[in-house]
């Protein structure tokens, strides 16, 4: 267990024995708390298998009360905790490092409550994000946030990680959206949040602590969020384009013309798309270009929002700014579309080895570190692609190297550079996926030393004995 896998050493954690394994059995009862090492594999593996930990126990609560044993046993103890949702996340944080025990919130699935009026939807930390959207549906609403990996993911593991996506320019963050939330401490006090009040200002927003700490302060067990009504007109442009220059004057130019229901922006470089069209043989609508736009619209009146996606390509068509394009309000279309964006992620694995960068930039340069690395790894030949695509809206890109297969050679290449590149332009090295286990040592490129020492604070208040998620997130 203590074996140098990672440049970390196994914290001071006491080593899980039979009286601890009594007690989860005798609060879970057999089924609920996993030892078959078969079993523990999959919660052992990330989404995209960079990272693997060697957990033997997997718990599986159901509620708060299960949850706040749980932690007030592994406080008492020094057994330390991985909380896990939909193990989707891409920075390392949702696996154990070493022997952690997972306490996996995939049973704490129950939706309490949809206020049709409010459209305040109140929910279990485990209910899949797809799930969720599906039963809003019904009642005439939808979820704030969308994203690829929502048939896997969890709103708590969302709400820790305060999830961005493919809606965040018309929706905003989770940070504007959830209204409240339950929090279990590392003592198992539970922290009751849950305000359902679009307006409350008693005192310090203590929820948005927890919102994006990525289960280090506490595991998240409830949480109430604002959910906008379902748009009736729903619109999707797919576009080419052949220089990230006409991309800016386009999105420019979406803003203004298409205003209040603009929903989505995103960009996808010929590279990238490639790994949907190459590696899952997925369709492009269209033939190839340097550079691809999907713009979408949420709106109430199908006519009006066609009327004025209508006149917005025929400018930018006319003018030369986009060269050919596609529109359609087709549900099954704009699926085949949206699969070209949000299966990017699972294409890449099949390159190999991915070095995944989740970057804030200023618009202008949101690009600029594709270039730039292309000439750096110039003569790389074990690269495979060097590309980028993202929420071209939020100013978020996600910028990727693939090798056939893990090289430190390019790893040197890349690391510490690119995260100079970002902080020299006041970007963020961490946009949407946190920092988990990858990324703490790269913490102060965005953030100043004085902020670092109120992070370690928050942690030793909240977990004096750092048992929730160790070696992630906080620097050492
Ligand atoms: P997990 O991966 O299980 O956990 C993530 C982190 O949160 C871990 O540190 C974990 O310890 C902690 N955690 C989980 N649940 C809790 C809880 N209840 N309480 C406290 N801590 C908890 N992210 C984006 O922001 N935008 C995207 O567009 C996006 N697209 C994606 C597409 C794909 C195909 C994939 C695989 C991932 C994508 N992600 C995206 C990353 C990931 O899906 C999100 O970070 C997601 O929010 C994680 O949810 P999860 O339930 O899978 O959490
Ligand atoms: C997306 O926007 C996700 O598709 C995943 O944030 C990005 O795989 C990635 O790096
Ligand atoms: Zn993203």
């Amino acid at each position: 267990l203590t074996k140098d896998r990672y440049p970390v050493r196994r914290g001071e954690f006491a080593i899980l024995n039979k009286e601890h394994l009594q007690f989860f059995t005798d609060l879970l009862g057999t089924q609920r708390v996993v030892t078959d090492p078969a079993e523990c594999e999959s919660y052992n593996i990330d989404w995209i298998r960079s990272v693997r930990g060697y957990s033997t126990c997997i718990l599986k609560p159901k509620t708060t009360e299960e949850v706040s044993k749980i932690l007030s046993f592994c406080n008492d103890h020094r057994i330390a905790v991985c909380p896990q949702g939909g193990n989707t996340g891409l920075v390392g944080g949702s696996v154990p490092v070493f022997d952690e025990v997972v306490l996996n919130t995939a049973l704490m699935n129950q939706i309490y409550d949809i206020n049709d009026t409010s459209g305040v939807l109140i929910c279990q930390a485990g209910c899949v994000l797809e799930n969720l959207d599906t039963a809003l549906a019904e009642r005439g609403l939808m979820m704030p946030l969308d994203l690829g990996a929502k048939g896997s993911c969890h709103l708590g593991g969302n709400v820790s990680t305060n999830a961005g996506g493919l809606r965040l320019l018309r929706y905003g963050n989770l940070h504007g959206s959830v209204l409240g939330l339950e929090a279990v401490k590392a003592d198992g006090q539970i922290v009751d949040l849950l305000s359902t009040l679009k307006k409350d200002n008693t005192g310090f927003h203590l929820k948005h602590l927890f919102i994006g700490s990525e289960g280090a302060l506490g595991i998240v067990t409830k949480i109430a969020i604002q959910c906008p009504a379902k748009p009736k007109a729903v619109n999707l442009a797919f576009l080419g384009l052949n220089s990230f220059e006409n991309i800016l004057k386009v999105l420019t130019q979406a803003k203004r013309d298409l205003g209040e229901v603009l929903a989505s922006c995103e960009m996808i470089d010929e590279s990238t798309l490639e790994v949907c069209t190459d590696n899952l043989k997925l369709k492009s609508p269209i033939s190839n270009f340097p550079f691809y736009m999907l713009i979408e619209t949420h709106g109430s009146n199908n006519e009006h929002d066609q009327e004025k996606l209508n006149g917005f390509l025929e400018d930018v068509m006319g003018n030369g700014l986009v060269l050919d394009g596609t529109v359609t309000n087709e549900p099954s279309k704009m699926k085949n579309i949206w699969d070209l964006r949000e299966r990017i992620t699972e294409g890449f694995i099949q390159d190999g080895y991915v070095f995944k960068y989740d970057v804030s930039l200023p618009i202008e340069n949101f690009y600029s570190l594709v270039p730039e690395m292309r000439q750096r790894l110039a003569n790389d030949e074990e690269v495979v692609r060097i590309s980028g695509y993202g929420h071209l809206g939020d100013g978020n890109v996600h910028f990727q190297v693939s090798c056939r297969q893990f090289s430190q050679n390019i790893l040197n290449k890349i690391e510490p550079f690119v995260y100079e590149f970002t902080s020299k332009l006041r970007g963020s090295i961490s946009a949407e996926h946190g920092i988990g286990f990858r990324k703490p040592k790269y913490v102060h490129y965005s953030k100043s030393a004085e902020s670092i020492v109120i992070m370690k604070q928050l942690k030793e208040m909240f977990d004096p004995n750092g048992i929730l998620n160790p070696y992630k997130v906080i620097p050492n």
